[in-house]
């Protein structure tokens, strides 16, 4: 769309996003402005040194501002129900984000990734798989950590052969033809019902990540993950049953299990370094989408058989009096907590002492009661919702209320035995209590260290 005179296109949202925005707009030499609903925006220091020319606003959005926009960037935590953007979008003024405009500028392959769960560990055993094989690949995207990198920041880079995004359904939102070369849903579970409607508004979003792909990569175990109808390109699928033709599995020999394309053993699931059934449906999955790159097994084999996952994924931290204590900050909805605490469950002689609790983001905490029910002995709840949390619990199950970590890993210490795991893994989000779930994690750590 070419600017009309004294047009300009308005990025919303001063954070990560918001700023990679702002440097891609400069380095195309766009007309832009910036607001931020905050009145002091994480970004804002950096922004106002690299462009103190560029105009801003602060505090509640101007409707008008929106309206007179030849176009507007809409940062992922900003919902495009907001009434500005709605009157805005009402208007006929064009609503992008920072993956749409990534997807237009990129001139090589895509290797997109979303779900509920296991986004991080997917791409980054990706990326490792890619590495081990000499692909030259850039990595970002709504991943955090050692390789947080906004989408729009990579292609500031020299080029790469492969480009691997981490997506959430926000960014979806925003995001029209995503053209990957290879696109997943890895699940879907509960998350983000503070911002959608409805389950199946969630999945829409996730959807979206499916349009103009060329190959797909499904999980068997889970409906969510299959395309629209509409979407009609080759694709692999992964499960925890036998592989067909068609995709990867489980194979049963001697006693192990093995990661398996078609009728190839990979690897055998005693040999993987990362812990829990959710994590071999993570390699499966990592290992399809390198089969559609075009990846060669023994690349792929040695890649899985060293990936040790990341920090505050079911990390175990340390053994104390025989118990073991583990940190699965990450594990932010109720879907991530069933599977750490199955995963976990499965592997110890003992019972698990879970601590929970939280903000729910309008979760529904009751599937994780047969979970609780079957693998754990005592949960204790943490943070704001934490008595909504314990409502749907079994009368049977022990609960304790802590006041804050350090008494929630003492209370838990004092009621383990040896043989029986202290687990962190929340369900909830962090902000009542933390910056962030790392923050989280890092508390729970040090808690830890302490009782030594
Ligand atoms: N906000 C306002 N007013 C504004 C703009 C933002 O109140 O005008 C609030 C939002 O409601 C949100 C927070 O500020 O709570 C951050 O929003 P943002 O869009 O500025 O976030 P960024 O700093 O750009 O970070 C985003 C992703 N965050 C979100 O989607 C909330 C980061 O994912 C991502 O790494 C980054 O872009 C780069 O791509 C983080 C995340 O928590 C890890 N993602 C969610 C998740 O994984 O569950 C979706
Ligand atoms: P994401 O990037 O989607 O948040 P991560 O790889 O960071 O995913 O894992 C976050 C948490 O989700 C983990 O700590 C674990 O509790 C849980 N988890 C990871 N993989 C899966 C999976 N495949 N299915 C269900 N839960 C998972």
């Amino acid at each position: 769309m070419v600017a009309e005179p004294g047009g300009y296109k308005l990025v919303v949202g001063l954070g990560e996003t918001g700023l990679s925005c702002a440097r891609f707009l400069a380095r195309k030499g766009e007309r832009f402005k910036v607001v931020d609903s905050r009145l002091n925006p994480p970004a804002l220091d950096e922004f106002r040194r690299l462009f103190p020319a560029v105009e801003y606003e602060l505090g509640d959005f101007q409707v008008q501002t929106f309206m007179s926009a030849e176009q507007l960037i809409v940062s992922p935590g900003v919902s495009l129900l907001t009434p500005a953007i709605a009157a805005a979008m009402k208007n006929n003024v064009s609503v992008t984000g920072d993956i749409d405009i990534f997807s237009r500028e990129v001139k090589r392959p895509i290797a997109a990734v979303t779900g509920s769960n296991g986004k991080s560990t997917v791409v980054e055993l990706l990326a490792a798989i890619l590495k081990s094989a000499n692909v030259k690949y850039l990595l970002g995207g709504n991943l955090d950590g050692a390789n947080f990198k906004p989408a729009l920041d990579l292609l500031a880079e020299p080029p790469a052969d492969i480009y691997i995004l981490e997506l959430s359904s926000f960014q979806l939102e925003t995001t029209e033809n995503l053209a990957a070369e290879v696109a997943t849903i890895l699940n879907l579970s509960e998350d983000h019902l503070d911002r959608y409607a409805s389950l199946e508004d969630y999945k829409k979003a996730k959807q979206r990540i499916f349009n103009g792909c060329r190959h797909v990569v499904i999980n068997r175990d889970d409906p969510a993950s299959i395309p629209p109808a509409t979407i009609s390109v080759p694709s692999l699928d992964f499960g925890f049953s036998k592989p067909g033709v068609n995709g990867l599995g489980l194979l049963e020999e001697n006693d192990d299990q093995y990661l398996a394309y078609q009728f190839e053993k990979i690897v055998s699931v005693s040999e993987l370094k990362i812990v829990g059934q959710h994590n071999i449906a993570n390699a499966l999955a990592a290992i399809a989408l390198a089969l559609t790159l075009g990846v060669e097994l023994d690349a792929i084999r040695r890649a899985v058989r060293e990936f040790t996952g990341l920090p505050h994924r079911c990390q175990w931290v340390a053994t104390i009096n025989g118990v073991d204590f583990y940190n699965d900050s990450k594990g932010t909805n109720v879907g991530a907590t069933m599977a750490a605490v199955e995963g976990l469950g499965q592997r110890i002689s003992g019972h698990i002492l879970l601590i929970a609790g939280g903000v729910s983001k309008g979760a529904d905490f009751s599937p994780l009661a047969p979970v609780i029910n079957r693998w754990a002995k005592e949960v204790i709840l943490i943070g704001r919702d934490a008595l909504e949390l314990a409502a749907t619990l079994d009368a049977d199950i022990q609960t304790y209320f802590a006041e804050d970590m350090q008494d929630a890993v003492s209370v838990a210490l004092e009621h383990a035995s040896a043989g029986d795991a202290v687990l962190l893994s929340p369900a909830c989000a962090s902000f009542d209590m933390f910056d962030n779930y790392r923050h989280r994690g890092q508390v729970f750590v040090q808690s830890v260290e302490r009782l030594q």
